[in-house]
């Protein structure tokens, strides 16, 4: 480390050459990333909030207070009242909370020590973290045709072990929607917990379903549903790293909670210790600024450009993966491998990630990218068509 400080003017000369090497989204040219700008209120809460430890509450009542109000807000879109819960930095978080709990409550209320979850295998890389850390066996459900998890496949694979099965509301590669009502039959049939990963979805599955989106109901509503997962810092437009674990009662917050004895709080049931308040506060402001009416908006946007963009690479004669049923598209060059063809799509300029089952181009359709982005990756996309 430097022996003497450094003016303020100097280290921000040098921050600035850094943050120039990043991308913005509002380049509108990030066309894989589920994150977006966050809303202007909820960059200035984050600063106002910015030195609050919900580790220690006891010493920011007024954030721990936001946090609840946060967490309210969410289950009311995700129809639950008062659930249990917490914001947390993700959906990693967020779902390794959710196993951590069904894990123990299995361990000591059904004696059962070799768990087993069944996941889709459309499941984000997160559950594999878990099954790393804590010890359960993952079952990877195979997809039906539609890229969702095929319910036979759970169905067949639940035994006595079985201690959990996960459905996605949102996948991560394709923002394809499990058959959650199916899944929370089985579950309250055989007394297993069903855990939903809204981490994406859940910021516009509610609104869209208002607005007469043909989506299936996927949250609370569900008497299997146990625990859900719902990212602010996605869809949500709140500040990263801000996600949502929101479990049916305070059971499951108690089945993980280790004593904190000289906090001011006696039990902690979070992973992390010192953790962020700025994003529950953020968060929060955001939900109470945009209301019901303005994520339906965004998400009604979100879908429009969606349809558009596929409408409009199926006339250039891509094939689609699948028809949208998020603000997701996956797509692939008739003539060209896709790995090459996200070469060619770098060289023009725009940042795509590809899915890996199966192998596409993945657009995720967020609210940087305007209609004029689209036109001119579609002119791109026109162009690269006639080359190859
Ligand atoms: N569950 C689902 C369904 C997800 O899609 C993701 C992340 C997670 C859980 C984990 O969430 P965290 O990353 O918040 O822990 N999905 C995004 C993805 O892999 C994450 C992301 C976001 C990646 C922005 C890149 C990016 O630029 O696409």
């Amino acid at each position: 480390m430097n022996q003497k400080p450094i003016s303020k003017e100097e280290l921000f000369k040098e921050l600035d050459y850094y943050q120039s090497m990043n991308c913005k989204y509002t380049d509108g040219n990030i066309l894989g990333s589920m994150c977006t700008e966050p809303h202007p209120i909820a960059k200035e809460v984050f600063i106002k909030f910015f030195e609050s430890n919900l580790g220690d509450p006891g010493l920011f009542k007024g954030t721990l207070a936001l946090e609840t109000k946060a967490l309210n807000l969410l289950g009311s879109i995700l129809s639950i009242k008062n659930p249990a819960g917490h914001i947390v930095t993700g959906g990693t978080e967020a779902n390794l909370m959710a196993m951590r709990a069904i894990k123990n409550i299995a361990r000591d209320e059904k004696g059962i020590t070799k768990p087993e979850i069944i996941v889709p295998k459309s499941a984000h890389f997160s559950f594999k973290k878990a099954e790393d850390m804590l010890g359960f066996k993952l079952i990877e459900g195979k997809l039906d045709e539609n890229y969702s998890l095929d319910i036979d496949f759970v169905e067949n694979s639940i035994n006595e072990n079985t201690i959990a099965i996960v459905g996605i509301a949102g996948t991560t590669e394709l923002g394809m929607i499990d058959p959650i009502p199916q899944l929370s039959d089985l579950a309250v049939e055989n007394d297993i917990h069903l855990h939903v990963d809204a981490a994406f979805g859940g910021f516009s599955i509610p609104f869209l379903k208002n607005i007469g989106f043909d989506l299936p109901d996927f949250d609370f509503s569900l008497p299997g549903v146990k625990s859900m997962t719902v990212d602010p810092h996605k869809m949500g437009l709140a500040p990263i790293p801000a996600g949502g674990i929101l479990f049916r009662d305070k059971h499951y917050l108690d089945a993980m909670s280790v004593d904190s004895p000289y906090l001011t709080v006696k039990h902690q049931s979070t992973i992390v210790g010192t953790r962020v308040g700025a994003t529950s506060a953020a968060t929060y402001a955001v939900m109470r600024h945009l209301g019901i009416e303005g994520y339906t908006n965004r998400a009604k946007e979100a879908m429009d450009k969606s349809l558009f963009l596929s409408e409009n690479l199926k006339k250039l004669g891509y094939n689609l993966v699948v028809e949208p049923k998020l603000n997701i598209v996956a797509f692939n060059h008739p003539n060209i491998e896709t790995d090459d063809f996200a070469n060619i799509l770098e060289d023009y300029g725009w940042r795509t990630s590809c899915s890996s089952y199966p192998k596409a181009i993945r657009v995720i359709v967020t609210n940087h990218l305007t209609h004029n982005n689209l036109v001119d990756f579609l002119k791109d996309l026109e162009e690269i068509m006639d080359k190859f």
